[in-house]
Formats: structure tokens, sequence, C-alpha cells
């Protein structure tokens, strides 16, 4: 299959490039002109906000499916700057959505989030694709609205578009603005003598359901190859934990002696304290779960800071 990852030097990206390569796919990514793409495949610079860019880039690929990974993708800076997060998460999804509606052939993964959601009924959880959206923050109201304007899309021009609200993820090399990522990054540093033996944390009470990334990414190319045209799919563990589960599981990995500091600075204002995915949609049309264990995910990421803390 001839596919194209638009925003493939994210987090995301690189993975999912990999598992396109390894599935035999023919890859084609684009990356902003100051981002760069390592995995072997073809890169192009597109800033999906420039309209004819994005237009005359697919059209020259005409590729059998995209993946619409590039996003203005942090919550905090979407409450600093809005506009852009608009711009670029609404303007550039319907630029994308314009591209594939031209190229009649093509398949569209649009990747949301399970943010989306937002502030939920209480019981509502394991969360079904049916259940109403309620965007607590402004980025999630921006993926909320590129999925409307997407089902829009399906049904007044018949666009081969499938929804994805993907739930958190983690691994190797995220940056540690994320729960798992920080505190493995802090474990590392502890490790190296870098900081006192005592981690920094937020609430640990609140419940969330974490995905390998590896695992996500082989749900996108799933849906790409089984999915259902038009439909929405959670992707996610179906499984939630604690936060404080996942700091024990990350200090248990570690020789150290760690205590644990509550930081006023990472409580937010409305933690909502459950929230997990039902996910039988993506289990039934395309025979997808997640496979990796959270514990490989958290030794994994405290690899590759171990890793990126010695150079
Ligand atoms: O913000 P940067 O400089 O890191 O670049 C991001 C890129 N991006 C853009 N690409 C094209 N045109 C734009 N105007 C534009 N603005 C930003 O999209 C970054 O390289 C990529 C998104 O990757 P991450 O921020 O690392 O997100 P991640 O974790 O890979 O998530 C992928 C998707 C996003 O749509 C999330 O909202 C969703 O999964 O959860």
């Amino acid at each position: 299959m001839k596919s194209l990852v638009i925003g493939g030097a994210g987090f995301v990206g690189g993975y999912l490039i990999k598992e396109l390569i390894n599935s035999g796919h023919e890859v084609y990514a684009t990356c902003l002109e100051n981002e760069n793409i390592k995995e072997s495949c073809t890169v192009k610079n597109l800033d999906i906000t420039d309209k004819n860019a994005v237009l005359s880039l697919t059209g020259e690929i005409s590729p059998e499916c995209i993946y619409h990974l590039a996003a203005q993708s942090s919550v905090s800076l979407s409450w600093k700057n809005p506009q852009l997060t608009a711009e670029i998460n609404v303007i550039g999804a319907i630029n994308v959505l314009e591209a594939v509606r031209n190229l009649k052939n093509t398949r569209l993964i649009m990747i949301g989030s399970g943010e989306e959601y937002g502030f939920i009924r209480e019981n509502a959880c394991p969360l079904r694709e049916s259940e109403p959206l309620n965007p607590g923050n402004i980025y999630a109201a921006t993926k909320a609205c590129q999925e409307m304007i997407s089902k829009i899309y399906s049904r007044a021009y018949k666009t081969d578009i499938i929804s994805v609200r993907a739930f958190n993820h983690s691994g190797a090399g995220q940056s540690d603005i994320f729960v798992i990522s920080d505190f493995c990054r802090q474990i590392a540093e502890i490790e190296k003598n870098l900081r006192p033996p005592e981690i920094s944390v937020g609430n640990l009470s609140a419940v969330r359901d974490f995905t390998d990334v590896r695992d996500v990414v082989r749900a996108y190319r799933l849906l790409a190859e089984k999915g259902i045209s038009g439909k929405i799919y959670n992707v996610g563990r179906g499984k939630a934990v604690s936060i404080q589960y996942i700091l024990d599981t990350a200090i248990s990995f570690s020789e150290k002696d760690i205590s644990v500091k509550k930081d006023p600075q990472k409580m937010r204002a409305s933690d909502i304290p459950i929230i997990e995915p039902d996910v039988s949609e993506i289990f039934a049309d395309t025979g997808w779960t997640a496979e990796i264990s959270m514990e490989q995910t958290i030794q994994d990421t405290l690899d590759y800071w171990r890793n990126q803390i010695c150079r």
C-alpha cells in the first residue's frame, strides 16, 4: 500500500513509519522545514496550514492512505495560543480533508484524541464512541472540531475517512511533559546523581489508560487496512491504572532508594478521577488489542532515558 504520513517527525510519526515499512508499505512522510525524519522513506516538507502545498503534494504522491498526525499537540500551549492551535488543528485538518476529497480513492486516518471526551458523566467509563463529547481544553476542542468536520466530509462527499480517538500513549522518545516519560527521566537523573533521590509528582490518584506507542501505530495500520469507512474508533488498552501504580512500577525498576515529593505545580485544577475507553469496536472490526504490557513500556522508557542521560 502507498502510504503518506503527515506529521512524520513527531513522537508517533517515527514509530508509525517503521510499522508501515515493516509491513511492506511504500512510505512517504512529511515534516516541517526545521524538522527531520530518520526512518528510510521518501521525505517531503509540508506545512499543513498552506492549502496549496497540501493539495499539490498529495496530488503528486497520490497515496492510497494518508495518516494525519500533524498537530499542535500540547494542551498547555493550546491555552497560551488558541489561534495557532485552531489554525493547525482545524484549518490544517480541513486542508487535508480537501486534499483527500480531490484524490477520490484515498483513505484518511484522522488522528484525534481521548481528550475529546473531556468532562465525562459520572459512571460513564468505559467510554463508548457514542458517548457525548464535552472537551475541557482548547486542544481537545480543536480535535473534536476536526472530527466533526471529518464526519461532514464522510457524509456529504463520501470521502473515505476513519477517525481515531487515541488515549494516552507512551514509549521511548516521548517528551517528558508526559507522565511516564517524566517519572523515568527523573529516575535516570537520580541514578546518575544529577538530582537528589526524590521524585516530584502531581496527582497520583488519577486513573488513566496507557498504551505502548508501538501498539498504537499497529492499531492505525490495521484501521487503514480493515477499519470501516466513516466510523470513529477509540484506541487504548481498555484497562486504566492509577498514576500511583505507574510511579511504584517505575521506582521498582531502580536500585536507588527514591522518595516521593508532591509538587503543587504538577496538580491540575480539575482532574477527572478516571478515564477509560471501551475498545470493543476496534477489536470487532480489526482484531486489534494492546499486546505490550504497561510494565514493558515503563522499562523501555526508563532505559531510553538512561541512554540519553549517559551522553
Ligand atoms: O510542533 P512541532 O514543531 O513539534 O511539529 C509538529 C508537527 N506540526 C506540523 N506539521 C505540519 N504543519 C504544521 N503547521 C505543523 N504544526 C506542527 O506535527 C510535530 O512534528 C507533529 C506532531 O507530532 P507531536 O506533537 O509529537 O504529536 P504526537 O505525539 O506524535 O501525536 C500525533 C497525533 C497528534 O495529532 C496528536 O494530537 C494525537 O496524535 O494525539
